[in-house]
């Protein structure tokens, strides 16, 4: 439905090149609803909830050491299909993979720093929510554009 949430993050990476407003841009212009927003040097208790499937990753200590280097900026966007539309939009994990017109297409290079985070489904989406904003940080508010975004 039009109610689906996904959390979107500009990883430090993302930040310290100064992509942030470019990327919330992205997901502004097409036609998404932000309902949260904010920025935060993201606790290595956090990240280990957030990226808990990845313990047993041989990258998982540099990837936890890079996420915890500086501040991110997480968001929560809504609309109809945003958890697998913002999954195409940030573009293959492997940013030598990720196609042009992607953020990770566009914007990296080594999987390493691919400059953002997207849930990658509607239930790891719900967990991911949960984590990161506390209930009264998501803002439900109409979108006069309403009408003209959807049916
Ligand atoms: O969901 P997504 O970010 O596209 O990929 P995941 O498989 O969930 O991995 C999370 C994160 O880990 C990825 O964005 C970069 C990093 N990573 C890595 O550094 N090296 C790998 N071989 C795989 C993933
Ligand atoms: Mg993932």
């Amino acid at each position: 439905g039009v109610r689906e949430r996904t959390l979107i993050a500009v990883k430090p990476d993302g930040v310290h090149r100064r992509l942030v407003g470019q990327i919330l841009q992205r997901f502004e212009r097409k036609g998404f609803k932000l309902v949260g927003l904010k920025m935060l040097q993201a606790p290595e208790e956090l990240l280990s909830l957030h990226y808990q499937d990845l313990r047993k990753k041989p990258f998982y200590p540099s990837l936890l050491h890079y996420m915890t280097s500086g501040p991110m900026v997480v968001m929560v966007w809504e609309g109809h299909n945003v958890v697998r539309t913002s999954r195409i939009m940030v573009g293959d994990t492997n940013p030598a993979e990720a196609r042009a017109g992607s953020i990770r297409g566009d914007f990296s290079i080594h999987i390493s720093r691919n400059v953002v985070h997207a849930s990658d489904s509607v239930e790891g989406a719900q967990r991911e929510i949960q984590l990161w904003f506390h209930g009264k940080e998501l803002i439900d508010w109409n979108c006069s554009d309403h009408n003209s975004t959807y049916q």
